[in-house]
């Protein structure tokens, strides 16, 4: 299998990570992307490509054109306030409030965003695009022919809606992605996000479409990030009714209970007659992951890449969570090789 990487991601290497009151080193960090491409070249899974450079079209089929906007001027912004940290939201328009955009950069940070773990400071948008690249690179070598394709994408992507950053999120890539599909003919695509978290951004951007099937396999948010969001009565609405399937699960689960929920899952997507897939993948999943809760162990993510593959379908894998740095590239590479065959 292909991977697709770009060194830009080291372009993203903010210090900060508000997390229970302390500003912390950030569990989103560079050394996420090497371990995997190092496990993926000592594997020799197969040849590493960079990505090409693909603009902000594909981008602004699925964010809003002010968003984009904000994002790329925001460092800048921030540090002509004269700011002294990296940027953090700190603001938000809370219940009563208006959502409108205001001018001053704080106020800004809190309208684009949805949680302040997420710091932004020099690069940041550097290594976002450079990630939606890789995204695109894999989904146009698996639009060419290639059954598969891992898109090692850092910053991840599925947290970030249209127009919100957060859970170290700022472009979706799987919906970009997906939506590259779409619109070079795939007719019916599903998004299958196996990250530990729910897949907020994703499920938000196709909630109210049927030509994109969403489903999300994650902790529940009653007890976990993202919170407002991921809940099994969130089915879709109007057109995108029934096709958005959310399956949670409560601290502890392991591979045994989990994959019950991704047979309903891959039942679901057969029924539905995608023909592309979309894998947000996290490890975050991983017994050992220090802001996770389920139980899944390296061997099972040999087992899930076999699922996978047979549902028969072309697809891309996006790289999102896993923060266990020590066991990301061998349980990153293992749902590629199980993808491949290996038991
Ligand atoms: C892509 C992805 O996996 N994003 C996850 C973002 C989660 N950010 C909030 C993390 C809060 C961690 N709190 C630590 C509690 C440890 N018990
Ligand atoms: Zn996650």
């Amino acid at each position: 299998m292909k991977t697709v990487f770009s060194p830009l991601h080291n372009r993203r290497d903010v210090k900060t990570e508000l997390d229970g009151g302390l500003l912390i080193a950030p569990h989103e960090k560079p050394s996420r992307a090497e371990t995997i491409l190092a496990r993926v070249k000592s594997q020799a899974l197969g040849e590493i490509v960079e990505p090409e450079e693909f603009g902000l079209e594909p981008i602004k089929r699925v964010h809003t054109d002010n968003y984009v906007e904000f994002l790329e001027n925001c460092w800048q912004e921030w540090q002509s306030d004269g700011k002294q940290g990296e940027a953090i939201p700190v603001f938000w328009a809370g219940r009563g409030m208006r959502h409108r955009e205001p001018k001053d950069i704080d106020g800004r940070l809190g309208y684009y965003s949805m949680g302040a773990d997420t710091s932004i400071s020099d690069g940041t948008w550097e290594a976002a695009c450079a990630s939606v690249n890789v995204a695109l690179t894999g989904q146009k070598l698996v639009a060419g022919g290639e059954r598969a394709v891992f898109a090692l994408c850092r910053p991840p992507g599925h947290h970030a809606h249209a127009d919100l950053f957060g859970g170290y999120c700022f472009f979706n890539n799987a919906a970009i992605a997906a939506q590259a599909f779409r619109d070079q003919g795939y007719e019916r695509v599903a998004v299958l996000d196996v990250d530990f978290h729910h897949g907020n951004g994703t499920q938000s951007i196709f909630y109210h479409r049927n030509d994109v099937l969403t489903i999300s396999l994650h902790g529940d948010p009653d007890l976990v990030f993202p919170h407002f969001l991921g809940f099994e009565d969130e089915t879709g609405e109007g057109e995108g009714e029934g096709y958005n399937l959310n399956i949670v699960y409560p601290p502890g689960t392991p591979f045994s209970v989990w994959r019950q929920g991704l047979e309903t899952a891959c039942r679901r997507i057969a029924d539905f007659g995608a023909d592309a897939l979309v894998v947000p993948l996290g490890v975050d999943t991983f017994e050992d992951d220090p802001i996770s809760f389920f139980k899944l162990t390296s061997p099972d993510y040999l087992t899930l890449g076999q699922r996978l593959a047979q549902l028969g379908l072309p697809t891309l894998f996006t790289m999102e969570g896993g923060y266990d740095v020590d066991a990301i590239g061998v349980n990153a590479v293992n749902v590629m090789q199980g993808f491949e065959g290996k038991a």
